[in-house]
């Protein structure tokens, strides 16, 4: 495993690195890049009296103008590129800049306008999932509204009443399958207690994107990449917490599929649905949350075993890259594979996964691998990319840890409060364009 000094040679391009000077900014980041001041806080009673942000991993946050006791955000419907995993890029739909669209944060009692502008080359709306708003501004072309022409602007404005984690969404079917979603959190006036350490957002969504395409199939029921906020395994940013924090999770989902959410490690209680805030008798227990589609859960609790913990969909063809190669490659043969055949589904992912940038590597096999029916599973698909994905959340992680990860899977990472503070100084010390694969 290389040093520390390799690690951030690695990803700041080569240099010295000044961690005292990191280590404040840090200071000033820590937990939520984006954010220094909480998001709420209007009462007097200082320590408790506010929410802390949210964080969204590989999504930015929608930033905000107040005119006139308005929060005003400007949100711009546009074609945008996201990268998987590093050398696999979409052509998505999202908004301004990003797919999943940035993230909106307001607190609860807050007047909100949003200004849309169309970018894309066909009319769009944006609706607000599960608002309690004026039927005018819930977004829904022809019945509602007009439809945004191309070129077009339409300006929503609506108070928030309600808190929980919420999202945004087109309604036009094909263009949420292009990606069209962003995450709009409601923080509590009062914040919900037990109050937590880390807030997270995650969106989970699927795509049928053919090893030759770009473009989504939005039509496609086949879907062989699976995300989390935008980005496959390995390239999904872990969440990092101390150790002994409280620690909320949100999971929303568009797409065609539900997904069974799993921590490892931990147990938690599901504290809300796409509704907000469950009373404290409905959280229960539990391991797996079931967020199926248009739904969103919160999981929250106490990050009390150290260690490096998968987050994952436990649907077993959403822990992997490149569904649609393999289904190919198994329909055309019927019975096991022979090793030539593995290799060339290997080199098939590769060209078509991103992988073709890294050295080939696999795990070993047996000398009679070919000869054993089944023959190959997981062995030729399990292939490492550290350097690609070098950043500092996932510094320290075990060498090869990235050939353990695709599709919905990432990790939280259960940190001592040293090593905690040593990545969030590396963090502070990263320059933007080097942290996103974007
Ligand atoms: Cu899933």
């Amino acid at each position: 495993m290389s040093s520390r000094r390799d690690f951030l040679r690695g990803f700041l391009g080569g240099g010295a690195t000044l961690l005292a000077s990191a280590n404040a900014i840090a200071k000033q980041q820590e937990g939520h890049p984006g954010h220094t001041q909480p998001v709420s806080g209007t009462s007097s009673d200082g320590a408790g009296a506010s929410s802390i942000p949210v964080v969204t991993p590989d999504i930015p946050d929608l930033p905000f103008r107040v005119d006139n006791d308005v929060k005003e955000f400007h949100l711009v419907a546009e074609p945008v590129k996201r990268e998987l995993i590093p050398g696999r890029v979409m052509d998505a739909w999202g908004y301004n800049g990003s797919c999943p669209g940035p993230t909106i944060q307001v607190t609860q009692g807050d007047r909100v306008r949003i200004i849309l502008d169309n970018h894309l080359p066909e009319p769009t709306t944006v609706h607000w999932h599960g608002f309690e708003i004026p039927v005018e501004m819930d977004g829904m072309p022809y019945i509602s509204q007009k439809p945004v022409p191309p070129g077009g602007r339409f300006v929503y404005e609506f108070p928030v009443h309600q808190e929980g984690t919420y999202f945004y969404h087109s309604h036009g079917a094909m263009q949420e399958m292009m990606g069209m979603i962003g995450m709009f959190l409601m923080h509590p006036k009062i914040p919900y207690q037990p109050k937590v350490d880390h807030d997270f957002g995650i969106i989970l969504q699927g795509w049928a994107l053919l090893p030759n395409s770009t473009i989504p199939n939005t039509a496609g029921m086949e879907f062989n990449w699976l995300t989390f906020n935008g980005k496959a395994g390995p390239a999904i940013t872990p969440m990092l917490v101390r150790l002994g924090s409280r620690v909320r999770m949100r999971f929303v989902n568009l797409g065609m599929d539900h997904h069974p959410i799993h921590v490892h490690g931990h147990t938690f209680g599901v504290t809300g649905t796409e509704a907000g805030r469950q009373p404290e008798a409905l959280w229960g227990t539990g391991n797996t949350v079931l967020v199926g589609v248009a739904q969103a859960r919160d999981v929250e609790f106490v990050a009390k075993n150290p260690g490096d913990w998968m987050v994952h969909c436990h649907l077993p063809h959403h822990m992997m890259n490149n569904m649609a190669d393999l289904m190919g490659e198994r329909l055309i043969v019927t019975s096991a594979l022979t090793r030539v055949q593995a290799q060339r589904q290997m080199m098939l992912m590769r060209q078509s996964g991103g992988h073709g940038a890294h050295p080939m590597e696999h795990p070993p096999v047996a000398e009679n691998a070919e000869s054993v029916p089944g023959f190959p599973q997981d062995a030729f698909m399990e292939m490492p990319m550290d350097a690609a994905v070098a950043k500092p959340e996932n510094y320290g992680l075990a060498e090869k840890w990235t050939a353990g990860m695709m599709g919905m899977m990432t990790l939280v990472r259960v940190l001592p409060t040293e090593k905690y503070d040593e990545i969030m100084a590396m963090r502070g010390q990263q320059r933007p364009a080097e942290h996103q694969h974007q």
